[in-house]
Formats: structure tokens, sequence, C-alpha cells
């Protein structure tokens, strides 16, 4: 279903950043490739959680709370 970027040099997979982690989302059509650990956090979510078992609803306080230390996370 998500493949997990074993090498970011395959070819088939390559990331736009040249890094991992990374993945590609083939369960609707195109392939979805996303890369960014923070970035497959936000998508996995929006994505698959849909009954917010490890998320909040998008625009709740909470939801902004998890990005704002998602952001912090990944600038400091
Ligand atoms: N900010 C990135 C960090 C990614 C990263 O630094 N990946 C390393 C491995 S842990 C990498 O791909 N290094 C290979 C390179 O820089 O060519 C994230 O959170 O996904």
């Amino acid at each position: 279903m998500i493949g997990l970027l074993r090498s970011a040099t395959n070819d088939n997979l390559s990331t736009a950043n040249g890094r991992i982690p990374a993945l590609v989302d083939n369960t609707s059509g195109k392939p979805k490739r996303v890369f960014e650990g923070a970035s497959m956090q936000l998508y996995l979510c929006e994505k698959y959680d849909k009954d917010h078992k490890i998320s909040f609803p998008y625009d709740s306080d909470e939801y902004w709370e998890t990005v704002e230390w998602l952001v912090w996370m990944v600038s400091s």
C-alpha cells in the first residue's frame, strides 16, 4: 500500500531532495510522493487517520498546536 523508500537513489521512487525518509502512496491511481518526515506525518494523518486516533481534526486548536510543535521540531 505505502512503500517506504529504502534508497533515495532508486530511480522509480526518487525523492525531490534526494533524502530519506520519503514515501510513495499507491492507493489512488497516480503514485503520490511525499518527502520530509514532517510532511509525511501530516500527509499520513490527513489521509489515513480519519477517525483521529493519533491526530486532531483540521483547524482545531489541537491541530494547530501539533503544527506548532512540528515546525518547532524541524526548525530547531
Ligand atoms: N529533515 C529531513 C532529514 C532527512 C535526512 O537527513 N535524511 C538522511 C538520512 S537520516 C539522508 O537521507 N541522508 C542522505 C544524504 O544527505 O544524501 C527529514 O526530517 O526527513
